[in-house]
């Protein structure tokens, strides 16, 4: 009897802490599938958002490329034409230089810089051959001139030869830089009223009087560089 009284209550809080325990089990095991289902879900978010992600940088390196393109093409389309022009001394002169023409958007753009001029304005123009072959230059022959007009500045109503660029300072040191643009030239089209390839570029000694015929009374040619590609 003894040993009976003192078992059951054993037995009776064996079971209660048995049953605690399975609470305690079935407790866990719910908190435990919660947590996991709060992993699996947000495994899930992340998943999906660098899914995302991924997306949007794929879609922003695809933009890139298509915008890169879309800036290389005009260039390709376009396809500006350039001449350098490498001037030459002439008359013995010690005047160098070089000179681009560009043509873009159906302009002509011109850039020429020289170095050993004497100091003050000296006269530019294109002349008819790419020949500088004469120590004196006078195998470019006269001004270009493809619209038989009469010598002037550029622009003038009464007329213009196409070669008549004008005139440009040399500082003290002999340096001297000339821009010039019109769309009255092109690089290579083949119109001969326009196209400034097979010419030569002439500097001279004196200053361009717009008025003198056939040539300004520039005086002696310094400098020459024929416009051939
Ligand atoms: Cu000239
Ligand atoms: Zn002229």
């Amino acid at each position: 009897m003894l040993a009976i009284k003192v078992i059951e209550p054993k037995v009776a809080y064996h079971k209660t802490t048995i049953l605690k325990q399975l609470n305690n089990l079935i407790l866990n095991t719910m908190i435990l599938k919660r947590i996991q289902l709060l992993l699996l879900a947000s495994i899930l978010v992340l998943g999906v958002s660098c899914k995302q992600n991924s997306k949007k940088e794929d879609s922003s390196v695809s933009g890139a490329e298509s915008t890169t393109t879309e800036m290389k093409t005009p260039e390709k389309k376009e396809e500006v034409k350039k001449v350098k022009v490498a001037m030459e001394s002439k008359s013995d002169s010690n005047v160098s230089g070089n000179v681009v023409f560009k043509e873009e958007n159906g302009k002509v753009s011109m850039t020429a810089v020289f170095d050993g001029l004497t100091p003050g304005e000296h006269a530019i123009h294109l002349h008819e051959n790419a020949d500088c072959s004469a120590a004196d230059g006078s195998s470019a022959g006269g001004h270009w001139n493809p619209t038989f007009e009469k010598h002037g500045k550029w622009g003038d109503s009464e007329g213009y030869h196409k070669g008549d660029i004008g005139n440009f300072q040399a500082d003290e040191n002999g340096n001297g830089t000339i821009t010039f643009d019109t769309d009255q030239w092109c690089i290579g089209c083949g119109d001969e009223k326009k196209d400034i390839l097979g010419k030569s570029v002439i500097v001279h000694q004196g200053t361009d009087d717009f008025t003198s015929q056939p040539s300004g009374d520039a005086g002696g040619r310094i400098s020459c560089g024929g416009v051939i590609q």
